[in-house]
């Protein structure tokens, strides 16, 4: 297809669906001949990213933080932009990142109440000023998100599950109002229904950057 490289996040609560957003989205974008990365934070860019992803999401750690907690986001973001995201970009590729700052925006800063200046401004400086060109929001109801989250993480460790559903209104809340604030790069999708009709939806709203984007399960394979 031709695009030059790009960075195209999703967003959400937990369990909102943005792993297999993401996954969908990848498939169509390939179908229409664009090389793509999928990723995610915390967690994207080899040891460094998988080491701090254990850290940042083991409770005791977590919960000992104050604004440690945002130097740390930002530091694990720093390192996935040099060695991963930035280079798929300049190689013309279009990375898919499973959320990316509106998570910091939403968690640290709506969410636990941390400084909102302090996270605009690390976000000032090289490499952390890259932005997405789009963001896919999937927007639900925390109790339907947690749900879903519950039931795959059976026996695994749940992580930030034991968080109140007061929480994740107020995380759920930082997002709408990043999206009221940046509506050409936020697009609020409607993430509850069937997979492939959230998929739907999503194509539909990246047809500006991709006019022949098909959905999965119109491509015939
Ligand atoms: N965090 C932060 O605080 N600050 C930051 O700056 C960043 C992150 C970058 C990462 O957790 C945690 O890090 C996160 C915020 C914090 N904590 N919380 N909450 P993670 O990576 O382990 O988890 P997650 O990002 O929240 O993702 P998730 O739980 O995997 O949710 P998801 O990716 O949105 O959903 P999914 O995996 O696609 O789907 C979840 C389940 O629902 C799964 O069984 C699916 O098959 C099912 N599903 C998916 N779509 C549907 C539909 N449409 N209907 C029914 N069922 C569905």
């Amino acid at each position: 297809m031709g695009n030059d490289g790009m960075l195209l996040t999703f967003e959400g609560i937990e369990g909102a669906g943005k792993t297999t957003q993401a996954a969908l989205l990848a498939r169509a974008l390939r179908a229409s001949g664009c090389v793509v990365t999928v990723t995610r934070e915390p967690g994207g860019g080899g040891k460094v990213g998988s080491t701090l992803r254990r850290l940042l999401k083991d409770p005791e750690v977590w919960r000992s933080l104050e604004l440690a907690e945002i130097y740390l986001y930002a530091a694990a973001r720093a390192h996935h932009l040099e060695s991963l995201i930035l280079p798929a970009i300049a190689r013309g590729e279009i990375v898919i990142c499973d959320r990316y700052l509106d998570s910091t925006r939403a968690y640290q800063g709506s969410g636990r109440g941390r400084s909102a200046e302090l996270i605009e401004e690390l976000h000032l400086l090289p490499p952390l000023d890259t932005r997405p060109l789009r963001t896919l929001l999937l927007d639900l109801a925390p109790r339907v998100g947690l749900e879903r989250a519950a039931e795959r993480e059976i026996g695994e460790e749940a992580g930030y599950d034991d968080e109140s559903y007061s929480f994740f209104e107020k995380v759920r809340r930082g997002f709408e109002v990043i999206a009221e604030r940046e509506p050409e790069r936020v697009r609020l999708v409607e993430a509850a229904g069937e997979p492939l009709a959230v998929h739907r939806r999503i194509v539909g709203l990246l047809l500006d950057l991709f006019p022949r984007l098909v959905p999965v399960d119109s491509l015939g394979d």
